[in-house]
């Protein structure tokens, strides 16, 4: 019995679709079925409003337009669908899958901002306000909405229950050009008769210190606010609406004090009880202000939200030199503490939290002047009391517990993970842990700083959306979750400020902190703008990324072209080169050994390569050739000014020569080949350590299998000595450090000011393990063909990867014993797969959807001679 079975179709990049801001959704699917070699021939849609589009004969299920009228504000439709297969098969409808739109058009606001009031206002990271208002509804409820964001952070709560589960809502957009609300379905929380809405408003990125050097505070105004509309319908039909305005009342509330770097003081004394419910007695609250907002800066969401996502138990309790108590997670994570805590009324405990040790103490030097300190001052009426932050998120593996009443039982504190809770979509494992354990590293990381933004490290006091580094983490980020929807929003954000300061500035948002200014265009970190909308369009399809950055790619491409003029070398101006090299002095993280004007240039001509390609995609013929010479100008002034005849690269060094390579920059067969061995020659000098930064380093794995070196990228990968990515996981590291020495071999903290142990940036490598290690690449935009052409070498006896597709699942695995080594891949259905067998003369193999298994003879250099039947088996 075979089954065959369209799954739900998806919205955009949704993962629930709910208040979503596009009113002509594209829709997505993947079929299950066991049917081998399934490719879809022809799909129906069919929505709730009686829409169909009968039978389309296509294979195409990915982002495909919306096929019925546009919806408005508020509009709800199912959708289904019914796939046949090339081979007459057909199946059943889909199960309907829903959307909701949330508020579509500025006009649709009706709600003011409400402030707490100016005599309740002091400075920034202060306390969080309450904000409460009562109403009475008519009769019975069929259907209610609350619309909410803020001007700051808030939680909602609607007659004593909070609403939704978002953490640190609305999250952090460019505000002064977008501000994120979300849309709740909140008929269970309402009855007829008297009701209460409430909201808790703590200063967030809106008006919080942000960044290094003491940072910045009211960056995005001096005064928070609630913007909430909530709309109800009755059962009749009739509606009534409840919006932010200055009938609201306004307290300060137990939370004494918030703020992202320093912390939550939390005084339990201090919560009115009841304070969101109906009854209470507001009478000494004072009013809200009503101020004004631009409901044009209102946006809905188009990825998920930051949410808890996992709690961890400590895994051991260490007492530190001065008798401190430190609680060790065994993890090192984003979120924040939650305890369980009885004791007496007004006593207060301590939560301190650092990422390492230093001398068995908590290491809290990195943090430079982020607190990290959050305290709890207990109700104390005799029974348990559970509290964790609401307003504050800590990087941390350790936290040392302060003022516990009594003995501190270990089941009385949990960590909880909260990020962006993005689906997952990719996996890895291999034979060597110590690689599965790096890989997982890299995982951790990306999870510590897919905090709403993509951030840098999640710890210190900086915690900025820095473009390069996602620039470079783009690939590896886009295999192992499904981040589009995150990132789309960010890179509005990056167009806006781009628009905004005239160049792509090096973090968004962007707060002016200095020493770093936002007009001096910056090779590699500016080129986010052009590369990852690139690597998004290539791992999901979705041409409409392209589309909307468009502008800003052109911007920033045309920006730099100007400023070459007719030297086509970028070889003057502000550079961060190959950020942190290992050979860059602590102090000193942009002194690395590669000419910084090499890299921009080669990056100038990386960047117009892609747009002329995105411009051919896009149908901008004249745009498309303008780029294309442009591209290939700067290439052959980059390998006039920067390549001998012989090949060799300038400067000589590791990131110089896979910038060259990987980009295609250097002119003639001969001349490549001689590039590739001199970068082999000096990865072998340096004894398989790596020299590479920021730049380099997501190439240089590359680089060196294309030269024919592939175990010498394994002995890379695998080396174990400082510097190197396994350096860090055998000094037990369980996130990706920022330097490649965060932690020197003596267990002391890199005297560098800038060391953190969480940043995703060096973890680029793991695009290369899935690719190249395991064999699972995209050959075509969306993995419509995949490459499986894995490089087993290393020693390593197996690997696995697996990815999610927009077809669905695919996975390559291999194993090998005994000189042979057996294969399998799972093709998604209606998608193909280019197969290339290891040590096989290169003839590919197409395998269609489904599993497939391949035996060939394989051996390392290193390996005993082949035994058993030489050639390629298929089962
Ligand atoms: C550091 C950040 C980031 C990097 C910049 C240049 O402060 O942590 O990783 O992109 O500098």
């Amino acid at each position: 019995m075979t089954f065959l079975r369209a799954e739900p179709p998806t919205f955009e990049h949704h993962l629930l679709p709910f208040g979503i801001g596009e009113s002509a959704p594209r829709l997505s699917w993947t079929v299950t079925t066991d049917i081998p070699g399934w490719t879809q021939q022809a799909y129906e849609i069919e929505l709730s409003d009686g829409t169909c589009t009968g039978r389309v004969e296509s294979p195409e299920s990915v982002l495909l337009p919306w096929p019925g009228g546009e919806l408005g504000s508020r509009e709800r439709r199912a959708v289904r669908v019914r796939v046949h297969g090339r081979d007459g098969s057909a199946g059943d409808w889909s199960p309907w899958s829903w959307a909701e739109t949330g508020l579509l058009d500025a006009t649709d606001w009706q709600a003011g901002a409400a402030a707490p009031p100016l005599e309740l206002l002091g400075p920034p990271d202060g306390p969080a306000f309450l904000l409460r208002r009562d109403f009475t509804l008519r009769g019975p409820v069929g259907r209610a909405r609350l619309y909410v964001t803020a001007h700051g952070l808030h939680e909602t709560e609607i007659n004593g229950r909070v609403v939704g589960d978002e953490v640190l809502a609305p999250g952090w957009t460019s505000y002064g050009h977008r501000l994120r609300y979300r849309t709740h379905d909140v008929t269970h929380l309402l009855r007829e008769g008297a009701n209460t809405v409430g909201a808790t408003l703590a200063d967030g990125w809106y008006r919080g210190r942000i960044g290094f050097r003491g940072g910045k505070s009211d960056v995005y105004g001096e005064r928070t606010a609630l913007i909430a509309q909530l709309e109800i319908t009755y059962a009749d039909g009739t509606t009534d609406i409840v919006v932010t305005d200055g009938t609201w009342r306004c307290a300060p509330g137990p939370v004494t004090a918030a703020s992202l770097y320093e912390g939550e003081k939390y005084d339990a004394r201090l919560l009115p009880a009841g304070w969101s419910r109906p009854g209470f007695d507001d009478a000494t609250w004072l009013p809200a202000d009503a101020l004004p907002h631009d409901p044009a800066l209102l946006v809905a969401p188009t990825g998920p939200q930051v949410r808890r996502v996992e709690t961890l138990d400590p895994v051991e309790t260490i007492t530190g030199p001065d008798g401190e108590t430190i609680l060790d997670f065994g993890q090192n994570i984003s979120g924040r503490l939650r305890i369980r805590v009885q004791g007496p009324a007004g006593h207060t405990v301590t939560l301190r939290h650092a990422e390492v040790l230093e001398n068995g103490a908590l290491g809290v030097r990195p943090l430079r002047t982020a607190l990290a300190l959050d305290t709890y001052t207990l109700r104390g009426d005799g029974t348990a009391e559970v509290w964790e932050p609401r307003f504050t998120v800590h990087g941390f593996r350790y936290a040392q517990i302060d003022g516990w009443p009594g003995e501190l039982d270990l089941a009385a504190v949990q960590a909880v993970v909260c990020h962006t809770d993005m689906r997952r979509t990719g996996d890895f494992t291999c034979s060597d842990p110590l690689l599965t354990r790096l890989h997982d590293n890299v995982v951790w990381s990306m999870r510590g700083n897919f905090v709403d933004i993509p951030t840098d490290c999640p710890q210190r006091d900086e915690r900025l959306g820095w473009t390069g580094d996602i620039q470079v983490f783009g690939p590896a980020a886009a295999f192992l979750y499904d981040c589009t929807g995150m990132l789309s929003s960010w890179l509005q954000d990056l167009a806006a400020e781009q628009r905004q300061y005239g160049t792509v500035p090096l973090y968004v948002p962007w707060v002016d902190l200095g020493p770093f200014t936002n007009d001096e265009p910056t090779a590699v970190w500016g080129d986010a703008a052009v590369v990852l909308p690139w690597t998004l369009y290539r791992r999901t399809g979705d041409l409409d990324v392209l589309r909307r950055q468009y502008p800003s790619m052109t911007a920033w491409v045309d920006q730099i072209a100007e400023l070459v003029g007719e030297s086509f070398l970028w070889d003057e101006g502000f550079q961060l080169g190959d950020w942190l090299d290992p050979t860059a002095p602590p102090d000193r993280p942009f002194d690395a050994q590669t000419d910084p004007g090499l890299v921009a240039t080669a990056y100038l001509a990386y960047s117009a390569r892609l747009l002329a390609e995105t411009a051919a995609l896009l149908g901008h013929a004249e745009d498309e050739r303008r780029y294309q010479e442009l591209a290939g100008r700067v290439r052959a002034a980059f390998d006039a000014a920067y390549v001998s005849l012989e090949g060799k690269v300038a400067g000589d060094s590791q990131t110089g020569y896979a910038l060259a390579l990987r980009f295609g920059l250097i002119d003639g067969a001969e001349r490549r080949a001689h590039a590739g061995e001199r970068l082999v020659e000096l990865v072998r000098a340096n004894g398989h350590r790596i020299g590479t930064g920021f730049v380099g380093t997501p190439l240089i794995c590359d680089a060196l299998a294309e030269a024919g070196a592939c175990d010498d990228a394994y002995r890379l990968l695998l080396q174990t000595e400082c510097p190197s990515w396994l350096y860090a996981v055998t000094m037990g590291a369980t996130t990706v450090w920022e330097r490649w020495d965060s932690m020197l071999p003596d267990g002391a903290i890199n005297p560098g000011e800038m060391t953190s142990f969480n940043h995703y940036a060096l973890g680029a490598v793991a695009d290369w393990m899935h690719r190249t290690l395991a064999g699972l690449a995209p050959a075509a935009p969306g993995y419509r063909r995949m490459l499986v052409r894995p490089r087993p070498g290393g020693g390593l006896t197996h690997a696995r990867a697996t990815h999610v597709t927009p077809y669905g699942r695919a996975e390559v695995s291999w194993e090998r014993s005994s000189g042979r080594l057996t294969l399998h891949v799972l093709v998604p259905p209606s998608t193909i797969a280019t197969v290339h067998l290891p040590g096989e003369p290169d003839e590919p193999i197409e395998a269609g959807p489904g599993r497939h298994v391949f035996h060939c003879a394989f051996r390392n250099p290193s390996d005993d001679p082949v035994s058993g039947p030489g050639g390629i088996r298929r089962d």
